[in-house]
């Protein structure tokens, strides 16, 4: 899978996506991140990108020009007009759910807006999806862009290990994750779980589920409501 991410800022999408896991991922081919400088593509002769907005009003709007013509040399590229995600505060909240919707595609472009936003005519005629990544406010789309390409490029097949596969995790009609421990079995006078020292696989296993319950009822209560709970689930949630 193939993420094209349009910034004014390309300096800031590389490094934080080559290590680890998506580091591994690129190293192998199974994904590549291209950052295209929007700027690159200004037929300004001071290279300016934005202009102030009609009818007035505080900051600035990057301009339709740039922007149009970035977005072109990637569907050139690709030769055909992939989704087109424009970070912003407006829109639909991400989700794992979308994740894994957007980790079917072959291409995936991201805008990344700043200054007090992107010119309405180019959004209507490039932009497929509107997502936000919360409610909270950003300087800019950067940060949003790499989040959600980590969160898509895990769910590419292969990406992760079978170790490490992304099925029964959090979020998605699911609980959260139960603690982990590993050694030493006593650190700062605090020791392991027993049950987990003690071999027995179905306690373990219970002793989990049941600190994932818990967990899920004190910091996440709504997931609740999507979860598959077995009846024991459901008396200690009452306990
Ligand atoms: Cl996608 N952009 C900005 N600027 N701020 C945000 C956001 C996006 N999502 C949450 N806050």
């Amino acid at each position: 899978m193939n993420f094209h991410i349009l910034t004014l800022f390309p300096e800031m999408i590389q490094a934080g996506l080559n290590t680890s896991i998506i580091g591994r991922a690129i190293q192998q081919g199974m994904i590549s991140i291209h950052a295209v400088n929007i700027r690159d593509y200004t037929i300004d002769r001071h290279k300016k990108v934005d202009d102030y907005p009609y009818g007035g009003g505080a900051g600035m709007v990057m301009q339709a020009q740039p922007v149009y013509d970035a977005w072109k040399s990637v569907t050139e590229q690709t030769g055909y007009r992939p989704r087109c995600v424009y970070l912003t505060p407006q829109g639909r909240t991400f989700s794992q759910s979308m994740a894994k919707e957007f980790a079917r595609e072959q291409d995936l472009i991201f805008l990344c807006g700043h200054y007090e936003g992107v010119d309405e005519r180019v959004l209507e005629e490039i932009v497929t999806d509107f997502v936000s990544i919360g409610d909270y406010v950003l300087t800019g789309g950067e940060l949003p862009a790499m989040v959600m390409t980590d969160a898509i490029a895990r769910m590419v097949p292969g990406v992760l290990g079978n170790e490490e596969s992304g099925t029964g995790e959090s979020f998605e009609g699911s609980l959260l994750e139960y603690p982990q421990y590993s050694r030493p079995a006593v650190w700062q006078e605090k020791q392991v779980p027993d049950v987990l020292l003690s071999g027995d696989h179905k306690k373990v296993e219970a002793w989990r589920r049941e600190q994932s319950v818990l967990r899920t009822l004190k910091s996440r209560p709504d997931l609740l409501s999507e979860a598959e709970l077995t009846l024991q689930d459901v008396r200690l949630i009452l306990n």
